[in-house]
């Protein structure tokens, strides 16, 4: 996995945004609770660098982590927690809309769906937001250990299904299913 990673900033506007250099970005979205933040903390191998909850909508600003001083991961709120307020729901439609407007640095957005679920309304919305911004994008499946293994293979079907697409991968952060198969996608898109 990385082998060093730093929190740097907390941002709502680009204002705020870190990367000056022009680092390139990677930028972890999906709905609330899909594992955005314990894929982060994985991949670098912290428990504690993204904050993880049991309650959906930890995440409530963009947060930036600088990974082997080279690349930035961005992760930010999810969507489609019944609970949120109206407000809370359009600053997240800001905060996403005003970084995808931005995205020139942004290598890869990586669009997470549950595997046991599948793609939801939101999830198709996002994957459509993300084609209409033409954010090159993987769509990651999460959580795939609460799926026995015979049927991994239909679920993977089912979300293709849904979100036709090469850009695919199956993970699991208690497993550590295609964690290092996610990393090499990282470094070969660096190079
Ligand atoms: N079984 C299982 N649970 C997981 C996995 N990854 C994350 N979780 C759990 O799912 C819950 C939500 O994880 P987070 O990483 O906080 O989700 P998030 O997408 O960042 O959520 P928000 O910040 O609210 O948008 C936590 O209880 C995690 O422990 C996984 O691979 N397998
Ligand atoms: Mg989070």
């Amino acid at each position: 996995m990385f082998e060093t990673s730093e929190f740097i900033t907390s941002a709502v506007k680009k204002e705020q945004y870190p990367n000056h250099q022009h680092l390139p970005e990677f930028v972890f979205m999906g709905r609330s609770n899909v594992g955005k933040s314990s894929l982060i903390n994985a991949l670098c191998q912290k428990k504690l660098l993204a904050k993880v909850s049991s309650k959906p909508g930890k995440t409530i600003t963009l947060n930036f982590f600088l990974i082997d001083k080279q690349f930035y991961f961005v992760d930010v709120p999810g969507y489609g927690y019944a609970v949120q307020s109206k407000v809370e729901r359009l600053n997240f439609g800001k905060y996403i809309e005003e970084y995808l407007t931005h995205h020139e640095n942004l290598k890869y957005a990586f669009l997470l769906v549950d595997t046991k679920v599948g793609p939801t309304k939101d999830d198709l919305l996002m994957y459509d937001y993300l084609q209409y911004f033409k954010v090159p994008t993987y769509v990651v499946s999460t959580k795939s250990d609460k799926v026995g293994t015979t049927k991994l293979h239909q679920h993977k079907k089912m979300i293709l299904e849904k979100i036709p697409t090469d850009h695919f991968i199956m993970t699991s952060t208690m497993t550590k299913k295609g964690l290092e198969e996610l990393k090499n996608i990282i470094l070969e898109s660096l190079s």
